[in-house]
């Protein structure tokens, strides 16, 4: 066979091979088998050093032709390979900049109402110096009931509807407690700890000025009683402590929840049996519009009970009511919100429906602080 005849076999079957690639590995798999050290063409260059010089003025420049002609193929070849996977992958990857954006997660979820407004108070309340206190939602009678002077058959613990637990092997029955106050006894014997002997910590003396924000359930269900309410409870203990400070601790934190210049407080007697005297306060409003108006108006509205703390809860807590007095106060998170945010059904808060969510819910990044406004 002439080298004529070996040039055109390898001619055609290269650029055959050329034209079959399919992606750019394949066509370097034909480059090295024909250009490569050990391929085809490289084979056929090597044969010009044992030729007659005669010979190789002819063979040389067709065989370099041959090696030149397929150099230029693979290279076209290769850019059309890259130009149709760069097109498949624009194909794959295309973006219509003409669709509307999808909102991210933060932007998108919302904070519940009842989450947003434990926040506010919160923030009103470690503004003005409390610490917030935590304790078990499930508890035991003695701090549920005992320890808050609520006497053993009171009707005022059936008036709770106290949900019970199993009796444990002792027979007690444990409750899910009926208002967060079981926080503040804790709070009250932790302060008076004395200090395991050769340790300088562990006692903390009053003054005590906490509040209890938390979970609380009773057996009751309409309009405007879950079983599970949220409530925020608040104490404050020292030995001087009286109603004149209780006054003025409650008008700034209603002035600073509702974000009203001005309240003004009707306090009625009451009875609660951890507090003494008790008193359920009102606050002046205006009812005449759709919703309630807070600091105006000559309607009155319930928001909250307060007292000066009963001696014998201060005696159950290891506090001598001669040296130490206090007062306390409860409201209810979720009326609260209902009352500043226009909700009027508080089944609603449970119901986990997103449109009302949407609707009622705050925004994530919108974080309650006195500085950067509560609920802006
Ligand atoms: C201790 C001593 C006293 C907390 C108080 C109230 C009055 C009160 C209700 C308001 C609406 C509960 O959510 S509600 O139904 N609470 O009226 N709570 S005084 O007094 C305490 C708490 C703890 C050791």
């Amino acid at each position: 066979m002439s080298l004529q005849d070996d040039i055109a076999r390898l001619r055609t079957e290269l650029t055959g091979a050329i034209a079959a690639a399919t992606d750019e590995a394949g066509l370097d798999a034909v480059r090295v088998a024909a250009l490569g050290k050990k391929g085809s063409v490289s084979a056929l260059l090597a044969t010009l050093g044992s030729m007659a010089p005669e010979d190789r003025k002819t063979a040389g420049p067709a065989i370099n032709g041959l090696k030149n002609e397929i150099s230029a193929a693979i290279d076209a070849r290769g850019a059309d390979l890259r130009g149709a996977a760069l097109d498949a992958r624009l194909a794959a990857e295309r973006l219509d900049v003409t669709l509307p954006v999808k909102a991210a997660p933060t932007t998108e979820g919302r904070i519940h109402p009842i989450s947003q407004v434990w926040d506010e108070i919160t923030a009103i309340f470690s503004d003005m110096g409390f610490k917030i206190a935590e304790g078990p939602d499930i508890e035991t009678d003695w701090y549920n009931f005992t320890a808050l002077n609520f006497p053993e058959g009171h009707p005022a613990r059936e008036m709770h509807d106290t949900f019970f637990l199993q009796p444990g092997p002792d027979g007690t029955k444990k409750v899910l407690r009926t208002h967060t106050s079981p926080v503040q006894i804790r709070s009250m014997l932790r302060a008076n700890e004395k200090p395991a002997a050769g340790y300088l910590t562990g006692a903390v003396e009053p003054p005590i000025r906490i509040i209890a924000p938390g979970r609380t359930y009773r057996h009751d269900s309409d309009q405007t009683h879950t079983p599970m309410f949220h409530q925020v409870e608040g104490l404050v203990i020292d030995k001087e402590s009286h109603i004149g400070q209780l006054r003025w601790v409650l008008e700034e934190f209603l002035k600073a929840f509702f974000e009203v210049p001005g309240v003004t407080l009707r306090f009625r007697p009451s009875f609660f049996p951890f507090t003494e005297p008790s008193m359920e306060v009102d606050v002046q409003c205006d009812r005449s519009g759709a919703e309630v108006k807070i600091g105006e108006g000559s309607d009155w509205l319930e928001i909250l009970g307060c007292g000066m703390v009963h001696p014998n809860v201060l005696r159950n807590c290891g506090l001598d009511p001669d040296v130490y007095q206090g007062f306390a106060w409860g409201m209810g998170i979720d009326r609260l919100a209902m009352l500043k945010y226009g909700m009027n059904d508080l089944r609603a808060f449970f119901d986990a429906d997103k449109r009302w969510l949407d609707h009622y819910g705050f925004k994530a990044f919108d974080m309650p602080t006195l500085f950067g406004g509560l609920s802006s």
